[in-house]
């Protein structure tokens, strides 16, 4: 396979997950160059000697390199110096998350967030260009700099706009139809969680679906709202784009209509990624939450702790242990699954329902016969049905919202039943 090879340049050696963003974008590590140091060269990001050696690295190698990626975040100025100096592309962190989102933006709404993202990111940059185009160094950039900068921002500004507005109309319509779905009866249940934690996988195992799942970073952009099959609650699970630590807060703003689902969820659950290292696990855990905060949820948030499968037996419970008493999780309910292997889902989806609001519980009793029957199967289907048991009636405890109880008690009144009431 005709890979494109990359190389790495970082500030310390914790490279995995700009290993993991670079390969989600199909680029090979071809090097990795560390230079140990607190903070960034001001001019170039790594300093003059490495630089150098960096560039007669990619000289003398016998192999294509077609990018550099920079494990940090750089000012226009270090960008431009660097990209010179070296003579082939730089990506930082960000233009990396922000190529995987465009490649990965499937529907309209993603396609403009990613687009109001890119827009805001690459304004420092060509205030950059043009005042290097200004000052000849960068003579051919934008054909000998017939538009003034301000023409330029003008431009860019109006684009943003444009692009906002529309965001906001497909905004508008997503609310119209959450409300709808409230009013007849669904909760809301959000997926939240860092990226590849198995958000998605969850939300094909609860509802039947098949979203997609990959290994790569950022595989879900666009949310995707099912109802959840396996019980009679009615509730719609919605899938949501992951979380990454260090993303700027204009790329978070330009989700906001995406991040919103879990903002007005009846219950989030933050998936987490438990077959990881303790101190990557409580890092993510706690961007995330971190996140959530920000996003100003207040309903119940289920840690649910994914992939047990890939933890040894022995290790399990001390990890679910050690995370839970880490402070963060006071008033959490923690719960640990393999989305793989089906492992637990039961005690989620029995946490979910215990989470849920003004979920009414209360007890019926009905005489046995054929209308009882088929107006029982009714309820199995629109309720959560806990118990029941048959004597000379049928008696039925049942979970459900306000709405749907006062419908199944009028209902059993008109069948001769009644409500218990106890
Ligand atoms: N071993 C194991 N792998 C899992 C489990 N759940 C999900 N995965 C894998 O983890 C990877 C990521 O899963 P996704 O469901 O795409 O994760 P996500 O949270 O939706 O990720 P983004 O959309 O990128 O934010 C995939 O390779 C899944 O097959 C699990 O319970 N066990
Ligand atoms: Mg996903």
């Amino acid at each position: 396979m005709n890979h494109k090879n990359a190389i790495i340049i970082a500030l310390n050696d914790e490279l995995s997950e700009i290993k993991d963003l670079a390969e989600s974008l199909d680029y090979k590590i071809f090097k990795t160059f560390i230079q140990n140091r607190q903070t960034p060269d001001v001019n170039s990001y790594i300093g003059s000697g490495k630089v150098e050696e960096i560039k007669n690295f990619i000289e003398d190698s016998e192999k294509k390199i077609n990018l550099i990626i920079v494990d940090g975040e750089l000012k226009p100025s270090q960008w431009f110096n660097l990209e010179k100096k070296i003579g082939i592309d730089v990506f930082d962190r960000i233009r990396l998350i922000l190529g995987i989102f465009e490649e990965r933006a499937d529907k309209k709404e993603a396609k403009l967030q990613v687009k109001l993202a890119q827009l805001q990111y690459e304004r420092p940059y060509v205030r950059e260009l043009i005042h290097r185009a200004r000052a000849g160094e960068h003579p051919g950039f934008m054909a000998g700099g017939e538009y003034q900068v301000d023409d330029y921002y003008e431009m860019i500004k109006k684009q943003m706009k444009k692009v906002k507005e529309q965001l906001n109309n497909i905004r508008n319509q997503r609310e119209v139809r959450r409300r709808h779905r409230h009013v007849v009866g669904f909760y809301l249940v959000s997926l939240a969680g860092y990226t590849n934690a198995g958000k998605s996988s969850l939300l094909n195992l609860l509802s039947n679906e098949k979203v997609k799942v990959e290994g790569r970073l950022f595989s879900t952009l666009s949310t995707t709202t099912r109802k959840i099959s396996k019980k009679s609650v009615p509730i719609l699970l919605t899938d949501t784009v992951g979380f990454i630590k260090n993303l700027p807060a204009y790329i978070i703003d330009a989700f906001h209509s995406t991040l919103e689902e879990i903002e007005v969820a009846d219950v989030v659950l933050l998936v987490v990624d438990i077959s990881e290292k303790e101190e990557n696990i409580i890092k993510k855990l706690k961007i995330s939450l971190d996140e959530l905060i920000e996003l100003g949820v207040s309903s119940p948030i289920i840690i649910t702790l994914n992939k047990t499968d890939l933890v040894p037996i022995k290790d399990l419970h001390p990890k679910v242990e050690y995370i839970k008493n880490q402070g963060y999780l006071e008033n959490k309910k923690v719960v640990a699954v393999s989305v793989k292997n089906n492992k637990n889902i039961e005690e989620l989806l029995k946490l979910i329902y215990e989470s849920l609001p003004q979920l009414v519980r209360f007890k019926i009793k009905l005489p046995i016969n054929k209308e009882s029957q088929s107006f029982i199967s009714w309820i199995y289907e629109k309720a959560n049905v806990l118990d029941i048991s048959y004597s000379d009636y049928v008696i039925l405890k049942i979970d459900c919202n306000v709405s749907l109880s006062s419908k199944i008690i009028a209902k059993c009144k008109d069948l001769n039943g009644n409500q218990i009431i106890e």
